[in-house]
């Protein structure tokens, strides 16, 4: 016999979106359940964004997780395009009047793990099996198994923040999904380090051995990522090739001031651009990787889910507040507005940036072409910028 519970909100994914939507919704006087897969230890070791848009930093402040983030975060004015030896700074804060603030996700994700466990609302963790019953004119039904006890969860709404290999993207009807997706034909090797950055902002570099970026988590937490091929083996790697091939690819000057040590997480990721649509779906709404993809050469995949939960977490609190259904019906395409000029932006990031073609391509020429336009011009950098630090709500 299934335990039976009832919530206003069934969150499922205890990810950056569900966690951050699960405590906007708590401020808002608007209850929920948060059902996640891992256990917690699991969920804080992954290692994953490390850039915060400006809208961002005040979405988790908003959430009452803001103080960790002012007091460790680094707040970066700007960043550095590196084309074989020459640097070109964007300055955010002259260009745009804004900044970005490095704080890894894992911090993020740590600091609304407590929120959440300290106000005592329910996140549970190891759950398995979650099914959705999301039937036209009736409250939808979570299913989940927890410790071999079957649960069910009757609620208004369900909220899939269970990111790209989640249940509820796939609970949407073939008839109804519509999927676009792109495949880069590389991947990124990431590397973490207890060592000092190599330089005080992040850089971005285009070589002809392949993209490299050099960046941070803290003065002495240093994350750099070059391109590797898609079938590449982390076997190959040890860590002194990762850091000769960085030296190479960052140039003399930058090389000069790397620090090297022992890799505390080495991964190699595929990058694809993907989206989902519709977001919503009867009562289920779908928000961050449930719903999107994005290469994280414009570190706008963390900042993405977030704008989503902007989006949900207004719409359901407005609906619970005074029966306004407007928000929750528009939800889908206000969300899909900005998730795709963050797609563009960080397709165009990776197109520009990436060893790609065969030098004597036209595509070859028109990436030369773009970067030669963005070394030269104030309006292409602002472009950037404002990309970068993250476009309105
Ligand atoms: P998440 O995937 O973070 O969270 C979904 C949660 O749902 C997970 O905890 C999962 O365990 C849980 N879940 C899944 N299925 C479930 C089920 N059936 N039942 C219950 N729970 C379930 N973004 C950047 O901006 N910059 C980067 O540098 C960057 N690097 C990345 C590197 C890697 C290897 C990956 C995979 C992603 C990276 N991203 C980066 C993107 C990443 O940060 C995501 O955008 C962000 O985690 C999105 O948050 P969520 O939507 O909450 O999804
Ligand atoms: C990171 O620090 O992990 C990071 C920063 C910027 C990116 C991608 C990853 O564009």
């Amino acid at each position: 016999m299934a335990i039976s519970e009832t919530a206003q909100i069934g969150i499922i994914g205890g990810g950056p979106a569900g966690l951050l939507l699960g405590e906007l919704l708590r401020k808002a006087g608007v209850d929920s359940v948060v059902l996640e897969r891992r256990d917690r230890a699991y969920v804080e070791g992954r290692i994953r964004a490390g850039v915060l848009e400006n809208g961002t930093v005040s979405m988790l402040e908003e959430a009452g997780v803001g103080d960790r983030l002012h007091r460790e975060g680094l707040v970066h004015s700007g960043t550095e395009i590196a084309l074989g030896t020459r640097r070109q700074r964007i300055d955010f804060e002259g260009l745009v009047g804004k900044t970005v603030t490095v704080y890894g996700q894992t911090e993020v994700t740590k600091d609304l793990i407590e929120a959440r466990l300290r106000s005592g609302a329910p996140l549970v963790w190891s759950v398995e099996g979650v099914t959705i019953e999301n039937e036209e004119g009736e409250k939808p039904l979570l299913h989940y198994v927890v410790d071999g006890a079957p649960h069910q969860l009757r609620c208004d709404f369900i909220a899939g923040c269970d990111g790209f290999h989640g249940v509820s993207r796939q609970s949407l009807p073939a008839e109804i999904l519509k999927t676009y997706e792109r495949v880069y034909p590389f991947g990124w090797l990431g590397i973490l380090a207890d060592v000092p950055p190599c330089a005080h902002e992040l850089v971005y570099a285009n070589h002809e051995r392949g993209f490299a970026l050099a960046s941070m988590r803290s003065e002495t937490r240093s994350r750099y990522y070059i391109q590797c091929a898609l079938d590449e083996k982390l076997e190959n790697w040890p860590d002194e090739r990762v850091w000769d091939e960085l030296k190479l690819r960052l140039g003399p000057e930058l090389a000069a001031s790397i620090v090297t040590g022992p890799a505390i997480e080495k991964s190699i990721a595929p990058l694809r651009s993907f989206v989902a649509t519709p977001m919503r779906y009867r009562n289920l709404f779908l928000a961050g990787d449930a719903a999107h993809i994005v290469p994280p050469t414009g570190a706008k995949g963390l900042n993405l889910a977030v704008s989503d939960i902007h989006y949900l977490s207004r719409a359901l609190s407005a609906f619970y507040r005074d029966g306004s259904r407007a928000l929750l019906d528009s939800y889908s395409d206000t969300a899909l507005a900005r998730v795709w000029k963050a797609e563009r932006f960080s397709w165009w990031m990776t197109s520009m940036l990436h060893k790609f073609h065969d030098e004597d391509s036209f595509e070859a020429r028109m990436q030369a072409a773009e970067l030669q336009y963005l070394f030269s011009s104030r309006a292409a950098q602002t472009a950037l910028a404002e990309n970068y630090v993250g476009l309105p709500y």
